[in-house]
Parts: structure tokens; sequence; C-alpha cells
């Protein structure tokens, strides 16, 4: 066993991978050869060639127009019926059990200075309820509101899948019925040197990552929920970011639109602030629905205006989508795969003499799929624009754009323009800008037009109130 991995990895050049053998135990021997059993080696051939070694400059088509989309209000009368039906349709696949919750959770909370899964990061603006607890939450409101059973699928990474169990384990499942909530792990793929070779972690483990949101679409299949979805009846997957606290999981509108026009993934889509805001690009390229990540889109495009001087590519994606059980099956009876993409990381590992190197610059490559990738795949697929206030708060920073800050306040601004809508004043400050903290629980309402049936509950609110609606 040992002698033919040998003579594969020196076929490959990854004997490295082997280099410290003599210095591990039975145990340690026994785990290093089945990591690397488990490499696709010669897909791994094509990897380092056409990802790691060289950055992966794929000509982009000229023929890039921006895509079509639905509005947020209809343009016409015909339209204006097709809403009506697709919130009727909407609600009623709901109420049939026939939409679940999708969670991609397999991201830490680094980059807001937190240790520990970024679902857990405490995030509403009074009572500090974490992203999980907001989801959770929404997840029973629309469970209670439409009498039916929405069940909830959650990814996590080999970084965060313990632990993620454990948050759910000590809060109860946060209420929800432990049978409905799955978790599961998504896969990991190894990271190289930037001339191709496998790093090591550790003198008897291989240095590995994530394989990005876009491993979901396998690891939905790999770990019994697509199976699962089958056995409960639903066929539409409500995928969304941990990071959006401000998520409307259950759109009728979109998921009966969706469903009407037979598309097999579609997206929401929010107008960009500028050119390079840091969200996909909406683009027919050769005809076909595709999204272009900002660090993608060529500057001329992402700077382009149509006459009127709005962006000609102003549809940025939020990484919100609808995709079919069914489509997410074919792809994986069909062995697909997803273009990668490759980032230059900090890669902590072991050198040639097994000394831990923890590197103060990119030293490394990581590779990942993104979901999105698959938008092109669909038989159809239509975009719906959103309001950015109303449903779209991520949480990427700890300061600055995106941040914890603009999250809360974000989530203050929608519950105060709820409020007014039923026509209840918020006081503000001389500048405009509301002088409160409001936080609207989903149990209380899951969108504006809930609030009216519950215009008695609400107490009047001063200026400095902390306002918890629940
Ligand atoms: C993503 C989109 C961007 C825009 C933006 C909206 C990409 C490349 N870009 O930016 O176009 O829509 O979101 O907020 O996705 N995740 C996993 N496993 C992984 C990697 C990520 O579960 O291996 C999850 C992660 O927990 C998070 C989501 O995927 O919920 C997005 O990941 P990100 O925060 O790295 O994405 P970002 O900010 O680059």
């Amino acid at each position: 066993m040992y002698e033919n991995i040998k003579n594969v990895l020196k076929k490959h050049r990854q004997s490295h991978l082997l280099a410290f053998w003599d210095q591990l135990d039975a145990p340690q021997r026994q785990r290093l050869l089945a990591q690397i059993r488990r490499l696709d080696l010669a897909k791994i051939d094509c990897w380092v060639a056409d990802y790691v070694k060289k950055p992966a400059s794929e000509a982009i088509s000229s023929d890039i127009l921006p895509a079509p989309f639905y509005s947020l209000g209809p343009s016409d009368n015909k339209q204006k019926r097709k809403y009506t039906e697709a919130v009727k349709l909407g609600k009623d696949l709901i109420r049939k059990g026939k939409v679940a919750a999708f969670v991609v959770a397999g991201g830490q909370g680094t980059r807001l200075g937190f240790d520990g899964p970024k679902g857990d990061f405490p995030i509403s603006p009074v009572k500090n309820k974490t992203l999980f607890q907001i989801f959770a939450e929404y997840i029973a409101a629309a469970s209670r509101k439409y009498n039916t059973v929405c069940p909830w699928y959650i990814m996590t990474s080999p970084l965060n899948r313990a632990r993620t169990e454990e948050i759910f384990r000590s809060n109860n499942y946060y209420a929800l019925d432990e049978k409905n909530v799955f978790i599961f792990q998504q896969g990991t793929m190894p990271n190289f040197s930037s001339d191709g070779r496998i790093l090591l972690a550790d003198k008897a483990n291989l240095s590995c990552s994530p394989d990005g949101h876009g491993g979901s679409l396998k690891a939905l299949y790999q770990s019994g929920a697509i199976e699962d979805m089958k056995r409960r009846g639903v066929e539409f997957i409500s995928y969304f970011q941990v990071d959006n606290p401000l998520i409307n999981i259950f759109d009728p509108l979109f998921i009966g639109l969706h469903a009407l026009d037979n598309a097999e993934m579609s997206s929401r889509a929010v107008i960009k602030t500028g050119p390079f805001e840091k969200v996909g690009n909406f683009c027919l390229v050769d005809g076909r629905l595709t999204i272009i990540e900002y660090s993608d889109l060529p500057d001329e495009l992402a700077e382009k205006r149509s006459p009127d001087g709005s962006l000609t590519f102003k549809l940025g994606s939020i990484a919100i989508h609808i995709i079919n059980r069914a489509f997410a099956e074919r792809l994986n009876a069909d062995g697909f795969s997803l273009p990668l993409h490759r980032a230059l990381k900090k890669i902590p590992h072991v050198d040639e003499r097994g000394e831990p190197l923890e590197p103060a610059e990119p030293n490394g490559v990581k590779l990942e799929s993104f979901v999105f990738d698959a938008v092109p795949l669909a038989s159809k697929s239509i975009i719906l624009e959103t309001l950015r206030p109303e449903e779209f708060a991520p949480t990427k920073n700890a300061t600055g754009v995106d941040s914890v800050g603009t999250t809360r306040k974000m989530m203050v601004a929608r519950a105060a323009s709820w409020l007014e809508s039923a026509g209840l004043t918020v006081p503000k400050k001389p500048d405009g800008s509301i002088d409160c903290l409001i936080e609207i629980a989903p149990g209380f309402a899951l969108c504006k037009e809930d609030i009216k049936e519950k215009l008695n509950q609400i107490p009047q609110i001063n200026p400095g109130d902390k306002i918890y609606l629940a």
C-alpha cells in the first residue's frame, strides 16, 4: 500500500507528502494515507496547471450585456397580474411545505474579531440576538404563519461543524424541533504552495480549506440533505448567507415568480451603490445569465454608463437564491464541476524540515468554488430586484462598510420604516436620523404588512427609547 502510494505521488510530483513518514506512529501513518487516498491526483494536476501556477486569467467574452430582471414593482398591467399570481403561488408552495431554508454557514467570525462560527455573532440592536437565533425565529414564525413545517438546512465547514452543533444543542435549537434542523459539513480542498505542491499542516496532515460555498451543491447531496428534502416533499431551496440578518427567507413573490417561470436557479439583486461595490454582477455572457464577481469584471464594464447616467451593469448579486432540489440532484447525477477561483493567502504549514511556519505574507494558494457559477448551468434563471434597506445588511467587517455598526443601524432603520408605514411616529433627530433603538422579533412581524395587525401592542416611542417588539 505504502509503496504503491509512494509511486503514485512521485508521478504527480507530490512525494514530499511522505517526507516525515519515518517519524510517524502507526495511527498517524494510517490517517495520512487515508487523506492522500482521498485526493484525485489527476484532477489536482489540472488544477495546479490551470489555477495554482498561473492566475486564472480566463479570456472574458466580448459579448457581455446587462441581464434582464424583474423590478421591484410590476412594469405594466400584465406583469401586475403575474406578480399577484406569483404571490399567491409562493404562499401556497410555502404552506404545502415545498420550500426549505438553507444557510451557508461555513465561515468563521474572524473578520469581526470573533472567535467562533459567524452565525453565533450577536447582532440584533436591542436584544443582541445572534444571527442563528434571528434565522431560527424567522423560520419558526414562518412555520406558524403558514401553518406548516419549514425545514432548515445548515452547511458548516470542518472549521466549525462541532461548535455549531454544540451551539444549537445548548440553545435547544432555538425552540425549533431538532428533527427539522439538518446540520451538515461541506468538503475541503488541499492548499498549495505557489509552485503547485500540496502543503502539509503538520508532519502527518495535509493542509486543507473549505471548498467554498459552491461546495454546497455537492455537500447537500452527499450529506443526505437532498434525500431528506425529497422525503419531506421539498422542491425549492431558499439559499442565503449567514451574514445577512435582514434576509426574507420565504418571500412568496420571489418563490412564486421562480416557480411560474419554471426556473431552476434564481437570484435576488440590488441596485449597486457604485461601480465597484463588492457584489457579483448580473450579466448575459454569450446570451447566458452569468454572475461575474466584482473582482473579475473589467473596470471599463464596471464603470460603463447608460445614456441616463445609471450604471449599465447596475444589478448586484446579494447571494440570495432559490435552487430547485431537482436541479441540485441533476447536477450531482451528471458529475458536474464548477470552475475554481484562486486566492493567494497566508497559509500556516510545515517546511521541508518539518518546522512550523506562520507566514506574515501570502505564501500559498487556496482554491474554492462559488455557488453562483451554477446559474449558467440552469435551464432557466430569473432575477428579482429587492430594496437594499429591506433585505440586505451584510456583516462582513468589524468597522466601516458592511460592518457590525452598519448592519445594526439598518436593522433599526427597517424596523422604523415598517412602523412608519403603519402610520406610527418614530422619533428623529434634527438631522433626520432615528433617535431610538427598535428591534422587531420575527415572531412579531415577518414583513411590514404584519405590523398593521399588531398596532395595539406597540407603545408610544420617545427619543432615546429602546423598544423590543415580540
Ligand atoms: C459574497 C459574494 C458577493 C456578494 C456578497 C454579498 C462571493 C465570492 N461573493 O461575498 O458577490 O454576493 O457575498 O454579501 O461569494 N461560506 C461557506 N463556506 C465556504 C465559504 C463561504 O459556507 O467555504 C459562506 C460564508 O459563511 C458566508 C458566505 O458563504 O455565509 C459568503 O462568504 P464570504 O463572506 O466569504 O463572501 P463575500 O463577502 O466574499
